[in-house]
Formats: structure tokens, sequence, C-alpha cells
């Protein structure tokens, strides 16, 4: 039985694959995992039906048989322990890898969310100028100590896994800050990530949707 997941109709990223279907369609991918798609609006998010599925009214969702799962995190770690090849064989390098899982969305992209909302809902605030340079500064701490615990290896556990895979896509989202580049390892790392062909399925599949939705009926 083919898993379905939701995805923006109409993503306001523009297909930059930025959107966190992006995620699970990546380790569906990489996994080798068929799966549909059902696009909602931003009204349908709203609605009972999407509701039950996703408390918070968000994409994406993952409805598999008589399981449905929310939150992508959640998600990408079902995927990864029920099919081979998103975590280390090793016991204990497992449970590193769900760390950095942990890591990804807990403590590297709470900065990253911050910078979007002060870009996009603070912007005109008075104090916005002055609270922007403490928001990325507290990114660049953030990816300071990521590129540290890094350091050369390609990827954070042995190789690549679900941690790198949420890790990456948490760096994706900086793309138009430019912080990345201060970084040198940390944007190798995301090319490496980028460079992968499930990577490139999972983009592709996703920018088609806008493609579709920009030439309009017809
Ligand atoms: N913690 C949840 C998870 O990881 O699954 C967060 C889910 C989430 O934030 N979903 C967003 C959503 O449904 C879409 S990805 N938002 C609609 C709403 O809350 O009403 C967030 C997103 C939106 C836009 C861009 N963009 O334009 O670049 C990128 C990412």
């Amino acid at each position: 039985m083919k898993p379905i997941i939701t995805a923006f109709a109409a993503s306001p990223d523009r297909g930059r694959g930025l959107a966190r279907d992006m995620r699970v369609r990546w380790a569906l991918e990489e996994v080798g995992q068929p799966y549909d798609v059902r696009l909602v609006s931003f009204a349908e998010m709203k609605q009972p039906a999407h509701l039950a599925l996703h408390p918070f009214g968000q994409i994406p969702t993952y409805e598999e048989g008589d399981l449905a799962l929310f939150e992508t995190g959640a998600i990408v770690l079902h995927l990864a322990l029920h099919h081979a090849g998103l975590l280390p064989d090793d016991a204990n390098a497992r449970e590193r890898a769900v760390a950095w899982m942990f890591a990804a969305v807990n403590t590297v992209e709470p900065p990253i969310l911050d910078l979007q909302n002060a870009m996009l809902l603070e912007r005109d605030k008075p104090w916005a100028a002055e609270r922007l340079p403490l928001v990325h500064d507290r990114i660049r701490a953030r990816l300071g100590q990521l590129s540290q615990a890094l350091g050369d290896a390609d990827w954070l556990v042995g190789e690549f896994s679900a941690a790198d895979l949420m890790m990456v896509t948490v760096l994706r989202r900086l793309e138009a800050s430019g912080l990345l580049k201060e970084y040198p390892k940390l944007a190798a790392y995301v090319a490496r990530g980028e460079a992968r062909p499930a990577y490139k399925r999972a983009f592709d599949d996703q920018y088609a949707v806008f493609a579709e939705a920009q030439s309009g009926p017809g």
C-alpha cells in the first residue's frame, strides 16, 4: 500500500524546495518507497478533515493504512525505522543519529525560524533593525557549533542518515540569508545532501507542483 502525504497546492516558497514536505519526499526517495501526494490549499488545511490528521492545520501529513502521522521528524523517523538505509546498523550510532534528528529540529531550526519571522512578519516594526543582528548572531552561534561537530566528516554519524536529511533541510532555509557561506564546511555539507539522487528526485517532484500551478488550467 502506497503511503499518502500532503503538500501545499500553492507553495509560498515558489518551488525552492523549502516547504517541509521536502523532508518526507526525500526520505521516501532514499528508501525507494513510492508514495502519493494529496495537495491541499491553505483553507483546506484548516478544515476538520485535515485537522483530524494534523492538529495544527499544517503540512505535511503522512497516511499509511490506519497510521496517520504529523511532524516531519516523526514521519522521517518512522520511515527510517521501517526501511533500511536511513539509520546506522550499530545500536549506539543509531541512537546518536536520532539525537541529531532532534538537534536539527529542536536546537538548530528554532533560531532559523526566528530569522524567517523577523524577515517576513516583523520587518516594519520600529525595533526590527536593532533586533536583526541579534537574530543573526544566535544562528551564527549554532552554525559554529555544528560546523565544529561535523569537522571534516561528510555526514554527522558515519554514513548518510536521517540525521543529515533533517539537518540539511533545516540549513537550506538559510539560503536567502547568506549566513551559510560564512561556514564553508556546512555549505559543502548542504551541497553534498543536495547532490544525492534521492534529494534531486524529491526536489523535482515538489517543483513540478509549483510549475503545474504556474501553467494554470488548460
Ligand atoms: N514542526 C512541523 C513539522 O516539522 O512538520 C512544522 C510544519 C510546518 O510548519 N508546516 C508549514 C505549514 O503547513 C509548511 S512548511 N504552514 C501553514 C500554516 O501553518 O498555516 C513551512 C514553510 C512555509 C513557507 C516556506 N517558504 O515560503 O519558503 C518554507 C517553509
